[in-house]
């Protein structure tokens, strides 16, 4: 930032329902015009750049090359593949944390209930009423305490995080494999605001690769997909291409002139998406604070794009196989959705607003 200086001005305490949530907000002052914005500024201190050129790429993101160092050796040790969480350091200088900045470890955001789930006895739901009926109540987080109880349900390639009006209301509880499927309950009032952090998750950190069939550096795939019902049953909205979806992570990169920015579309399209090596590029931009808000503007956000169930790959997964009456429903189906690629898109975020 030129011509200015950024202030971190309070620390504020956001309710929400039975907890606390603290948030910071940062604001910038720009002292020779005098204008008060609010600031896009990321954990790690980051905030958001002109369009520059790094190596062929011109664009507002930020351009890594090769893996990052890891700084968390294992979110999720029964896990099948290591969770592990690190940082890069990009060519302008900033420092990133790969796959994405997650609240796993916060408790303060609550853990999603299992819809099937191999890891915790008992959870390997085979049918969706069974795993409801598992549920307490104590897992239903209040939005609007006169609001209805709605019902998602959740199939994520391999990570999320859900907010409702800016409110979390449930995390992943396996970060990276085996293949897990969730339930997250609230009361609310419509119209009410989603806002998930989605992150297709890499065993080389920072290069978007893991180790499949031989091959150290293939490109793992993404994908959402889920189905919020009201309290008598009805579906209420599906994934599909009327939800909004952001890049923020793109990788692994060949040749960082495949990528293209234009305005809000950030475009991989035209890379290549054969295999990484371990000097890859990517491509990070700056999430801002208060995307999971309700007031949080995304209209210029590119819709979200749908994939099909075969395209994903869930037709072996039992944790997406056991629940098609959900996620296949033949009146209202759910599409899986993502950015518009779903190889080299890491962390996409997605909105929809429920009316
Ligand atoms: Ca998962
Ligand atoms: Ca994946
Ligand atoms: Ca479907
Ligand atoms: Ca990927």
């Amino acid at each position: 930032m030129q011509n200015g200086f950024r202030l971190t001005i309070f620390e504020a305490t956001k309710p929400t329902g039975n907890m606390h949530y603290k948030y910071l907000v940062h604001i910038c002052v720009f002292a020779l015009t005098g204008l008060i914005v609010s600031c896009n500024k990321d954990d790690n201190g980051n905030s958001n750049t002109t369009p520059t050129t790094t190596g062929g790429y011109t664009g507002s993101g930020s351009v890594t090359q090769g893996v990052g160092t890891s700084t968390t050796g294992n979110l999720f040790a029964a896990g099948q593949r290591v969770a592990s969480i690190g940082t890069i350091t990009s060519t302008d200088g900033k420092k990133w944390t790969v796959p994405a900045e997650v609240n796993f470890t916060n408790s303060l955001f609550p853990m999603a209930s299992d819809l099937h789930n191999g890891y915790v006895p008992g959870h390997n739901y085979s049918n969706a009423t069974q795993a409801v009926a598992g549920l307490s109540g104590s897992d239903i987080v209040t939005i609007d305490a006169d609001g209805e109880v709605y019902t998602t349900y959740i199939f994520a390639d391999n990570y999320f995080e859900m907010y409702v009006n800016g409110i979390p209301v449930g995390k992943d509880p396996v970060p990276y494999t085996d293949f897990n499927s969730c339930i997250v309950r609230f009361t609310a009032k419509k119209p009410f605001t989603l806002a998930v952090k989605c992150v297709d998750w890499e065993e080389n950190l920072g290069i978007g690769t893991e180790s499949n069939n031989g091959n150290s550096y293939h490109i793992g795939d993404g994908g959402f997909v889920a189905v919020i019902k009201d309290a008598t049953g009805n579906i209420v909205v599906v994934t599909d291409n009327s939800w909004k979806a952001q890049t923020y992570y793109t990788s692994p990169i060949a040749n960082l002139d495949c990528v293209t920015e234009s305005g809000n579309v950030r475009s991989s399209t035209g890379c290549n998406t054969s295999a990484g090596t371990a000097s890859s590029y990517g491509i990070h931009w700056v999430i801002p604070d208060n995307w999971y808000d309700i007031g949080y503007d995304d209209s210029n956000w590119p819709a979200a794009t749908t994939f099909t169930n075969a395209t994903v790959g869930v037709d072996n997964k039992s944790s997406y196989t056991n629940f098609t009456n959900i996620f296949d429903n033949s009146a209202q189906d759910a599409s899986f959705i993502w950015s518009t690629n779903l190889l080299l898109d890491n962390v996409v975020l997605l909105r929809k607003k429920v009316e």
